[in-house]
């Protein structure tokens, strides 16, 4: 198991996180998706550790920027 904590830029409600929690955690071996709205903390449990470009791609779908990890 591996979790990361990811930092995303431009989530400002709840529809937001539900967003970004869904296409995340679209991403194959993804088994858990935190978001914190206030902090724009996304905290991603995966099987093994993820490509941070994977999670990036997943975010920017959602329509929001990764901003660092
Ligand atoms: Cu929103």
């Amino acid at each position: 198991m591996a979790t990361t904590t990811y930092q995303v830029q431009g989530m400002t409600c709840g529809h937001c996180a539900n967003s970004v929690s869904s296409e995340v955690g679209a991403i194959p071996g993804v088994s858990d998706v935190q978001v914190d709205l206030a902090s724009g903390q996304v905290t991603v449990t995966s099987s093994s550790p993820l490509d941070t470009d994977t999670v990036r791609a997943a975010v920017d779908e959602a329509g929001y920027d990764l901003v660092g990890a």
